[in-house]
């Protein structure tokens, strides 16, 4: 009964924020975007491949009962992505080492732990509340990481029982984490990390307060900027940095609402300031060719057997690429799985499309199970992305992608 009341208590938190309902297996579908490394562990380190092979799933030795909201982070800044999840009992993180070769080691989380207990003391006398509240709280989203040259500051977007937050945690020169709270809001907020904008070497994070879209510079509270306002306010928002205009500079690319069609995309640059670019009616997912915190060369859009690509160009109208089958698959996987750099979409059905040069061409794609559940990245850092599966066999477990 008790877990049952947790649970309800869980997806009325997420619905606060904006993450809809839970899926079956617990992984949070926003995070189903592309989550690597910085640096040269992402990078291609050879000659893009023509086919897709995936070894058949290992388990990573975490017991998946008891995850929730899996992440991909580089945690503790070693250059090798570790897991980070919620713990189902009682919210808590929790982190599992990686050790680059798919397997995992469970790490002491306390440190973390207390961190998020400051940051939910920090929201609740923000909105006016005292102590800790409900024991309930906060349960965090999963923290995404802010993929910079800054370390490895984690973003933090969690519910209580006064509202939301958002907040970033970052170890100090002790090694111990502290948390810097940057926004608590009775109704809605969600912060997402995006790749330095700025070219100063911090990372910036974008907060959307109920579709009031705020940059926080470097992460750093005192440096917020107002950049206007959307429509509506965000279900699954998306956020990249690139270069959108074809102009050489980065600029931001915000998408809202993906998971019930996306209604709105804009773009943000100092030029131009916030202005809203058009996409192709009802696609159900977003993605960009780099995960979410950093730089992106290409972002795609889908929906139920049809993608598009979105090209770099004239604006307010990015140039539209229709016409990618993907058959029937409800879901899609994004990430550099042939090690492009460029965006591949992988579908259910072990179909896989890329765009290259002004056509779709299909890729074939051997072993690849995924879903909703699928996390990606580049786990062993060989330049191709592998995938993570958060919902399967009582484990978590992972594919290395053997095309190379
Ligand atoms: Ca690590
Ligand atoms: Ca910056
Ligand atoms: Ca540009
Ligand atoms: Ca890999």
């Amino acid at each position: 009964m008790m877990f049952r009341w947790d649970s309800m208590l869980l997806a009325a938190a997420l619905a606060a924020l904006g993450c809809g309902s839970m899926s079956p297996g617990g992984v949070d579908p926003v995070t189903t975007s592309s989550t690597a490394l910085t640096g040269s562990t992402t990078e291609s380190s050879g000659e893009p491949v023509d086919a897709l092979v995936f070894a058949a799933p290992e388990s990573t030795g975490i017991p998946s009962w008891s995850v929730e909201h899996v992440q991909l982070a580089d945690v503790d800044a070693d250059g090798i992505l570790d897991v980070v999840h919620t713990v189902s009992d009682d919210g808590s993180l929790a982190w599992h080492q990686g050790l680059g070769d798919g397997t995992f080691v469970e790490m002491d989380a306390t440190g973390l732990d207390s961190a998020v207990t400051s940051l939910s003391l920090a929201a609740r006398e923000a909105v006016g509340l005292e102590g800790l509240g409900s024991p309930f709280y906060p349960r965090p989203r999963p923290p995404h990481q802010l993929t910079a040259a800054d370390g490895n500051k984690l973003v933090l977007s969690f519910g209580f029982d006064g509202g939301s937050a958002v907040g970033v945690l970052q170890p100090d020169d002790s090694g111990e984490w502290t948390g810097t709270l940057l926004a608590a809001d009775p109704n809605h907020v969600i912060g997402l990390p995006v790749a330095d904008l700025d070219g100063d070497g911090a990372a910036e994070v974008l907060l959307d307060h109920d579709g009031e879209l705020v940059m926080v510079w470097g992460g750093d509270p005192e440096r917020s900027e107002v950049l206007g306002s959307l429509r509506y306010g965000s279900i699954y928002p998306q956020a990249w940095a690139g270069d959108i205009d074809a102009d050489g500079d980065d600029e931001l690319l915000f998408f809202v609402n993906p998971a019930y069609g996306v209604g709105e995309a804009w773009m943000w640059s100092a030029e131009t300031g916030l202005i809203e670019v058009e996409t192709p009616h009802s696609a159900h997912k977003a993605w960009a060719s780099a995960p979410i915190g950093s730089r992106a060369s290409q972002f795609g859009l889908a929906t139920r057997g049809k993608a598009s690509w979105l090209e770099p160009g004239d604006l307010p109208a990015m140039r539209h690429i229709e016409g990618g089958d993907l058959e029937e698959s409800a879901h899609f996987t994004g990430g550099n799985f042939d090690g492009s750099g460029g965006l591949t979409l992988l579908s259910e059905d072990n179909w896989a499309l890329r765009y290259v040069a002004g056509a779709f061409e299909q890729i074939p794609l051997e072993g690849a199970q995924t879903g909703w559940h699928t996390l990606v990245g580049d786990l062993d850092g060989d330049g191709l992305d592998d995938l993570v599966d958060g919902g399967r066999d009582g484990s978590l477990a992972w594919q290395l992608n053997i095309s190379r």
